[in-house]
Order: C-alpha cells, then structure tokens, then sequence
C-alpha cells in the first residue's frame, strides 16, 4: 500500500488550454531550482495545448517582488484588451472586457492590420519562487507577506494566481520539489502541478463568470 495519502488527486477532466493565455513571472534567487520549476510548468502547459505564443515569461529579482509583477501584468493584460481598437481593415472596433474569439488573436492577420491588436487577457498567472529559510527571520516575512500579497491579488482581480511559490526550510527540500533531489529519490516537479493547475483555473473561470 502507498505509505502516504498526501497529494493532489488527478482530475477527471483533462483541461484544454488551446485558448488560454498564461504568464509566468518567476525569482531569480535560487536559479537552479526555478529553472526546473519554470520548465516543468511550460512543459505541461504546453502539453495540454497551450501555443507557446501564450506564454509570457517574467523575471524578477527575488519573490518579493512577484505579487507587484503579478498585479501589474494583470492589470496591463485587461486594459490592453479593453480598450477599443479600430479595425483598420473593415472600419471595425472592438471594445469591452471581454476577449475577442482565439481565432482573430492568434490568426494570421491581413497585412497592415494587426497595428494595436489587443492582447487577449492573462487566464492565469503562475508567480514561481523559492524561499530558502537562513539565519534571521527574513524567510518568515517574506513567506508570509508574499504568499498574502498573491491570494489578494486573484481575490480582487478575478484571474487565478497559481501560488508557486516554494518556501524550503533546507537546501534539500527545495531541490526535491523541483525533481533535483540529491538522494535515492529526486523528488516530484512542482512546476509541473502549478503548469496544469493554471489551465484548470484558467477554464474554470471563464465556466464560473
Ligand atoms: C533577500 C532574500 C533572501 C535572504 N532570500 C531569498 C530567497 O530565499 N528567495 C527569494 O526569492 N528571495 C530572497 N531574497 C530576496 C527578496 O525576495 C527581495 O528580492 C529583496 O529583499 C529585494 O526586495
């Protein structure tokens, strides 16, 4: 019998991430480990069918500075794809919150007539980083004021924010949550349940809207 019942259950739908549109905003502290995160994440992003032209890669210093990134590639996202744009083709414009079927986003568009096309809104965001706990209690407020700021964040805007954020109390936890343990066992990619969780929520929403 498995020795632990602890872990996420697989879904029984298989969430098609063909329309979606997902950022990714990732730390650099502790490269080794992001870098695995961040490719397990696109790696099932893209497996279940997300175009690799809808994935938006962010960095920033430290995970501090993830939910500022969050909040504002949020932000930019919608009112780039709010705000009415003319069709210079057909005299046509197109204004509202609501995102213009895939079709004429990602088509390939007539000539001269993709000047100002609006972005389709992020779906989902994943903020990945990794907290190494060390000496004072820099860890500690870290953790806690980011992973709050990130709940916040997808409470007041509506757009999931995947917490993919690892908070390691030693070198070996963080490694082994990202695939790259040094023992028997190398552990499990987080980055990869963050990637299909974001195309989860990511359906998930425009369902609940
Ligand atoms: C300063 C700091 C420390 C000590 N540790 C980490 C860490 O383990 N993981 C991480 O992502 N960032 C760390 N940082 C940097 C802070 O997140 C932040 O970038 C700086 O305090 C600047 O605001």
């Amino acid at each position: 019998m498995d020795p632990t019942i602890k872990g996420i259950a697989q879904s029984d739908v298989q969430y098609d991430g063909s329309s979606l549109r997902i950022a990714i905003v990732h730390a650099r502290w502790n490269k080794t480990v992001i870098d695995a995160l961040v490719a397990g994440a696109v790696a099932k992003l893209k497996e279940r069918g997300v175009k690799e032209s809808n994935i938006v890669v962010e960095t920033v210093p430290g995970s501090f500075e993830l939910p500022l990134a969050c909040s504002r590639m949020i932000a930019g996202s919608h009112v780039q794809a709010s705000s009415t744009v003319p069709d210079l083709l057909g005299g046509l414009s197109f204004s509202g919150s609501l995102s213009p079927p895939n079709a004429s986003r990602t088509g390939t568009p007539a000539p001269g007539a993709i000047l100002n096309l609006p972005k389709q809104p992020f779906d989902a965001v994943i903020a990945i980083g990794v907290l190494i706990k060390g000496a004072t209690m820099h860890f500690e407020y870290i953790c806690d004021s980011v992973s709050q700021a990130l709940m916040k964040i997808q409470l007041d805007t509506g757009v999931p924010v995947i917490f993919g954020v690892l908070t390691a109390l030693t070198e070996d936890q963080a490694l082994e949550r990202a695939g790259l343990g040094r023992g028997v066992s190398k552990g499990h990619n987080h980055g990869e349940d963050w990637g299909l969780a974001a195309v989860e929520m990511g359906s998930h929403v425009h369902r609940w809207a």
